[in-house]
């Protein structure tokens, strides 16, 4: 089943660097509703759960600490085919490859430190969006 959700993060360095509201603009443009939205910091465990499919690849401890260093800027979006369409908008995982346009070339700086998450299924959005996210502060 197709569903019209997507879950992102904007990552640390993209917080560092000051591009929250470029990117914001970029989803708005992009045509995504935002249901739901905060600004916060994962833990280590957190973020040893939230990546947990990736515990056995080689830059997982690296993952982990990059993106527990600062804050993150979390969001659930509603658009038509939003998971597809979604990562369209921020494009390849190494900015090196992503086209130009994408959030991801114009504001990540490597592919650890790629500026923005998005699911990468209907399935892993609904529960990555439920991780951050209680029901009462979806909108
Ligand atoms: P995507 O975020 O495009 O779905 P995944 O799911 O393959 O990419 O990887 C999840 C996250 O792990 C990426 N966003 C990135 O931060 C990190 N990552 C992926 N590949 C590497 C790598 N080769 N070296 C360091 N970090 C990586």
């Amino acid at each position: 089943m197709t569903t019209n959700r997507t879950f992102t993060m904007i990552k640390p360095d993209a917080v560092e660097n000051g591009h929250i509201g470029a990117i914001l603009d970029k989803i708005n443009a992009g045509g995504f509703r935002i249901v739901a939205m905060k600004m916060t910091q994962m833990t280590k465990r957190d973020a040893e759960s939230f990546y947990a499919i990736h515990k056995e690849r080689p830059f997982f401890g690296e993952l982990v600490s990059f993106m527990t260093r600062g804050p993150i800027v979390a969001a659930i979006l509603e658009k038509d085919n939003a998971v597809e369409d979604f990562r369209a908008l921020i494009g390849a995982t190494n900015p090196a490859e992503a086209a130009e346009g994408t959030i991801r070339k114009l504001y990540a700086t490597s592919i650890g430190e790629n500026a923005v998450h998005g699911s990468d299924s209907d399935e892993n959005a609904a529960i990555e969006g439920a991780f951050h996210f209680a029901g009462r502060e979806m909108f």
